[in-house]
């Protein structure tokens, strides 16, 4: 409806304020009498600590307090809890165990926190963190995901370094298939590790109220609600309206985010005790050692196919890892979601998938930018086109001879999933039309005459998104008839305060301009899981539709009244209450403000206009898209460049099509930096971090893309009254593949047969290189 409503490019409401600096990001509210902490963190992989020697740090100029594990540990402060029951292959509860907040005896990776040095100012609390005397003794480490079963413990409770053992589909089923196929195409494909590297490093403010005997933490999380519960019922062991979570701008979460870190306890304990708040703000350059990490997984995949082409058959083992520590469920719902999504959007009749969980002596792994979806839709994507040149088929026509037709919808994907809706065939075909797949010979010509191999490739996504878990809006009107909205999710940049303003002037007929939005506030919103899994627009958007309805519910009784009609007779549209078939009506502004004027409502109706909306999808909502990519080799040096990048995209209904493309924009980005550059590199013995600052870790830059065009091909959901489905992740899940894909397919000529990402220059070179001498 109108300029404002669901479908229009509505500019971000939120970037005038940003892009005068007015944001409020965690580091930009400090308190009076804040003190600043310091978290010291361990310089080895593994190693027992032997002491840990506060006296100097105690005393150096400035410094409030020191503390250690020991002082965690007499406190009592509690742990995380695990809710998923997982088991290990030997059948024995699975081991994920949680932080403490700062090590106890051992460190297990670099970058564990040992210490929090706290002291006047910043500076201060780092020159006396530099005094800590802390006696390692060195261990044997174990960092590489391949080498993880069978290395150095990490946990001696647990020798094998195996976590737990997820697994999906039918094996018997699956063997089946594989035994009467006529080919079967088997690969090892590995996906880096890497870190989310928000623009805003992460950071807690903790405050401790004597008077109210409640804690206030100020952070840069996605779930603030969740976070509080966390905090209360797990670490402090209070009812959850003793603590106060408030995020204001996040400058990106990407869902490594997502909640409780050690470092929010740290503060709030320490504020508790220091009666004074404690702020501790993340380095940029102590980010990758302080921060959860993603991905990191090795695949061993089998297609099984007949001679026709037709897919038969899926196989996967998978290790993933998942770090020293596990924090919370969600940091294996990254390996959940990689198998659901496994057969991507091929008719495949027969799957199954072992995801084998290993720790390892490096951060925890948490869920990414599509947290599993990208790694599935890699090893699919891969296989298939690993298998079209070890069939000599066109990989495109393998895919169109496999696709899941629309009229196969709902269908249930034998990895016990059911994609709701969408036409696969037709994102493609378009896709194909779009990126004049048919011209790729011309330009590759082109690219070989001035010296440059050329690579295409066409990849199909389909990811799980907005999972089903309940989400919470709330409206209120005030006596003069302006409105604020209140929502459970949280905005790191995602335009939510655009796009629920959109859905509400949809609803409501509502200028965004009499709006007020607020998230992230555990005391103004009542309830609320945050921001994850591209489910705020679905979700939340549905929670604040259900809001409104109950607004308009209420309005059509006061309408009434006002109006002097009967209730029956009244219709609501674009913001007025209308008696049918005549043109007397009142606007919603008015019926707001008589809702707080008794004399003018009709009986029984209570006074005031404040509705929730609270909504919990049955099922989670599937978008996908067919995404081409193509890049120009440099043989010389191996630098990959990428020429194009085409999309057809199916989120259901758009609420915003330049956001949506925001968002798109910003997905590729991340995947296209894995599959380039992006690497965290441990060295293989010492564990040590290799790549702990931008000096080492390669970030992609403008330059690094290329023009990106996107289009729509929506088919609109029934899950939810929007007809939306989640898209914030959408572009990284299609994007580490199709890279991939496109560079194999210029290097697969030369006789490279396996390649991993990252495809940077210099490995690129090197596979040209070896396939060379090798042919
Ligand atoms: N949208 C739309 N139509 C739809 C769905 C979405 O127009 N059918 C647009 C809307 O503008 C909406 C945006 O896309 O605000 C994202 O919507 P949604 O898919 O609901 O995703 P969420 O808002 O729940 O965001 C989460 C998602 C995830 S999981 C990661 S990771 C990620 C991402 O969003 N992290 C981000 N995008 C990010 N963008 C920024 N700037 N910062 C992050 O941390």
């Amino acid at each position: 409806m109108g300029e404002f409503g669901i479908g229009q490019s509505v500019k971000r409401v939120e970037d005038q304020r940003l892009l005068r600096g007015e944001g409020r990001f965690h580091n930009d509210v400090n308190l009076p009498g804040q003190v600043h902490a310091i978290i010291v963190r361990s310089v080895h992989a593994h190693a027992r600590l032997r002491s840990v020697d506060t006296a100097a740090a105690r005393a150096a100029p400035g410094v409030v307090a020191v503390f250690t594990g020991a002082d965690v540990a007499r406190d009592g402060l509690g742990t995380m809890q695990m809710t998923l029951k997982r088991k290990r292959p030997d059948g024995a509860p699975m081991w994920a165990p949680p932080h403490r907040g700062l090590c106890q005896d051992r460190a297990r990776y670099v970058g564990d926190p040992v210490a929090m040095v706290v002291a006047e100012t910043p500076a201060q609390a780092e020159d006396a963190a530099l005094l800590l005397a802390i006696d390692y003794e060195a261990l044997p480490s174990v960092t590489s995901t391949a080498e993880a079963v069978g290395g150095a413990p990490v946990w001696d409770e647990c020798p094998d370094n195996v976590s737990n053992l997820f697994e999906a589909g039918d094996r018997g089923a699956a063997d089946a298939a594989f035994a009467r196929a006529a080919h079967v195409v088997h690969r090892r494909y590995t996906i880096t590790r890497v870190h989310a590297q928000y623009m805003e490093p992460r950071g807690a403010l903790g405050v401790w109220d004597p008077g109210e005997a409640r804690y206030t933490l100020y952070a840069d999380v996605q779930y603030p609600h969740r976070v509080r519960n966390a905090l209360a019922g797990n670490i402090f062991k209070i009812p959850e309206h003793g603590i106060r979570v408030i995020a204001g701008d996040v400058g990106g979460g990407f869902g490594t985010k997502g909640w409780q870190y050690p470092e929010h306890r740290l503060v709030l304990w320490a504020a508790r005790k220091l009666r004074r708040p404690v702020k501790w703000a993340c380095e940029r350059r102590e980010a990758i050692p302080a921060d959860e990490h993603a991905r990191d997984n090795v695949t061993d995949a089998e297609l099984a196919l007949d001679a026709e082409g037709r897919f038969l058959g899926l196989r996967v083992k998978t290790l993933a890892n998942v770090g020293a520590y596990v924090s919370s469920d969600r940091n294996l719902l990254a390996t959940f979601s990689n198998v659901a999504t496994l057969v991507g959007v091929y008719a495949i009749p027969a799957a199954h998938v072992a995801v084998t969980s290993v720790l390892t002596n490096t951060n925890s792994t948490a869920p990414y930018r599509g947290a599993g979806r990208p790694e599935a839709t890699y090893v699919i994507e891969r296989l298939i086109d690993d298998a079209a040149r070890e069939l000599g088929r066109d990989p495109v026509e393998l895919r169109r001879t496999n696709l899941i037709p629309p009229s196969a919808m709902p269908y249930k994907s034998p990895l016990g999933v059911t994609y709701d809706c969408g036409d696969f065939p037709k994102n493609m075909e378009d896709a194909l039309k779009v990126a004049d797949v048919a011209g790729f010979a011309v330009r590759q010509e082109q690219s070989r005459r001035r010296g440059a191999l050329r690579g295409i490739a066409v990849v199909n996504a389909i990811e799980r998104a907005a999972g089903a878990s309940p989400e919470f809006a709330e409206i209120r009107f005030s006596p003069g008839g302006s409105a604020t909205i209140l929502m459970g999710t949280k905005n790191q940049g995602q335009n939510h305060e655009t796009t629920f303003k959109q859905i509400l002037n949809e609803r409501l007929g509502l200028d965004p301009k009499d709006v007020r939005y607020i998230d992230g506030d555990t005391d103004r919103v009542a309830f609320g899981m945050g921001t994850m899994g591209s489910r705020s627009t679905v979700i939340g958007g549905t929670a604040l539709w259900t809001a409104a309805d109950k607004v308009i519910a209420k309005g059509k009784k006061i309408a009434a009244r006002l109006l002097e009609a009967a209730e029956g007779d009244i219709v609501f549209s674009e913001g007025r209450f209308a008696v049918a078939g005549t043109d007397r009506a009142v606007t919603l502004r008015e019926v707001a403000r008589a809702a707080f004027q008794p004399a003018q409502l009709p009986p029984g109706v209570e006074p005031g206009l404040y509705e929730t909306g609270t909504f919990a999808p049955k099922q989670d909502t599937w978008p996908n898209g067919c995404h081409v990519a193509e890049v120009e080799i440099d043989p010389d040096t191996g630098v990959v460049t990428l020429a194009s990048y085409v999309i057809v995209d199916d989120v259901g209904t758009v609420i915003n099509p330049v956001t949506l493309k925001g968002q798109m924009h910003g997905g590729v980005a991340q995947g296209v930096g894995q599959a380039l550059m992006e690497q965290v590199v441990y060295d293989r013995e010492s564990g040590q971090l290799l790549t702990s600052s931008f000096m080492e870790y390669a970030m992609p830059r403008a330059d690094t893309l290329c023009d990106m065009h996107i289009e729509s091909n929506p088919v609109p959901t029934k899950l939810n009254p929007l007809g939306a489905k989640g898209a914030g992740e959408a572009g990284t899940v299609g994007a580490l593949p199709v890279v991939i894909n496109a560079v194999m397919n210029a290097l697969a000529p030369l006789g490279v047969r396996d390649f991993d990402m990252p495809a940077t220059g210099d490995r690129v070179w090197q596979a040209i290189r070896d396939a060379r001498r090798t042919s």
